[in-house]
């Protein structure tokens, strides 16, 4: 559906349209109160909303371990890392409010299965070592889709992206820190590292989005910038980057035809199971109706928190209209 409507107001040639492309050409951020294209807008609400609910949604999994981290630092960094997913949520949020939708609304469509969240945390954290390969390899993917988002076209969106980034390099970090850890310690411990790696590594390639030849939006999402590079582009930079660091770690990326092409300076890897990922986006992974549960749970226990505050505004409001 988004893919029709997008495509047919992309089609729109006004004057206003086409200045609107060669501002965008020219390498100027929109901001909120410029005039843009319906389907931007549209585009970029379903973006940044997809991207907050993620960020949202992606405490849970590590959430889950925050009792049962090994020491007293773990716990505080693990901590730490998912109450900046919370942070990365509102920012974008925030900037998704400046588009003209509430905070309230996205909600409701996240929790009504109407707007999306990213596959990768439909997928359950099994071991500590989860949690190793949660922050070097989601985390990883992430940094790498969202780095090229600090350029993206709509201000407020780039802007979150410049904090959020440099976030994520933390939460990376952590994650490789826990993987060392792992895969220098004892037979077990290497073989957690191992069965971790195992799990996630085609879920975090499918976090990179369909292949360039199936994706519904690469095409005008690129032409207004609002991302930078196609899905299979950053997978293979993604590829690239980590099975060095796989090695580095003594493990073995769990794809038989990784080779190195000498021609093309970069891995050829094994594509993700696609059937999978489509099956995860309909709500049947291992723990899409877990995940949703726990959302709306979590919204329904925060009602009166909600009704509270919004009391309290209207009093203070009502007590300043009476003074004045
Ligand atoms: N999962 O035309 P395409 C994080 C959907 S947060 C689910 O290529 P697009 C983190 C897509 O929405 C990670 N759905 O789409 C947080 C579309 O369906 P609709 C999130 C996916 O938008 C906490 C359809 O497939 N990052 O990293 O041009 C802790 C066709 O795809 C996925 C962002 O959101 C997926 N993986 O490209 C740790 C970054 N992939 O909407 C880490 C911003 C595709 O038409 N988003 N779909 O029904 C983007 O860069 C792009 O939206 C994507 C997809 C590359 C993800």
């Amino acid at each position: 559906m988004y893919a029709q409507m997008v495509k047919s107001e992309a089609a729109d040639d006004s004057a206003e349209a086409q200045a609107f492309q060669a501002r965008i050409d020219a390498g100027d951020k929109i901001e909120p109160k410029d005039w843009m294209p319906a389907g931007y807008r549209k585009t970029l609400i379903r973006q940044i909303g997809q991207h907050a609910h993620s960020e949202i949604v992606g405490q849970l999994p590590e959430g889950n371990w925050v009792t049962r981290a090994p020491t007293l630092e773990r716990k505080a960094i693990l901590l730490a890392k998912v109450q900046d997913e919370a942070g990365h949520g509102l920012y974008l949020y925030c900037a998704a409010e400046t588009l003209g939708v509430s905070r309230d609304e996205l909600t409701e469509m996240l929790l009504d299965g109407r707007m999306k969240y990213s596959s990768i945390f439909n997928y359950p954290t099994l071991t500590w070592a989860d949690m190793g390969a949660v922050g070097w390899l989601v985390d990883g993917a992430a940094i790498m889709n969202q780095v090229p988002l600090q350029r993206t076209s709509y201000g407020p969106y780039s802007r979150a992206m410049i904090r959020i980034c440099k976030e994520e390099s933390f939460h990376q970090r952590q994650g490789y820190d826990i993987m060392m850890k792992m895969a220098g310690g004892t037979e077990a411990q290497k073989k957690m590292a191992q069965d971790a790696l195992n799990r996630f590594w085609y879920p975090s390639l499918m976090m990179f989005g369909p292949s360039d030849k199936d994706s519904v939006h690469s095409t005008q999402s690129m032409a207004w910038k609002i991302k930078m590079n196609t899905n299979d582009e950053l997978r293979q930079k993604f590829v690239d980057q980590t099975v060095p660091q796989a090695e580095y770690l003594g493990l073995t990326v769990p794809d038989p035809d990784l080779t190195w092409n000498e021609e093309k300076g970069g891995y050829d890897f094994s594509e993700p199971d696609w059937s999978e990922f489509y099956d995860v986006l309909k709500g049947n992974g291992p723990c899409n109706t877990e995940r949703l549960a726990d959302r709306n749970k979590a919204w329904d226990d925060g009602k009166w928190v909600r009704d509270g505050l919004l009391a309290h505004a209207e009093k203070r409001a009502a007590r300043k209209v009476a003074a004045e």
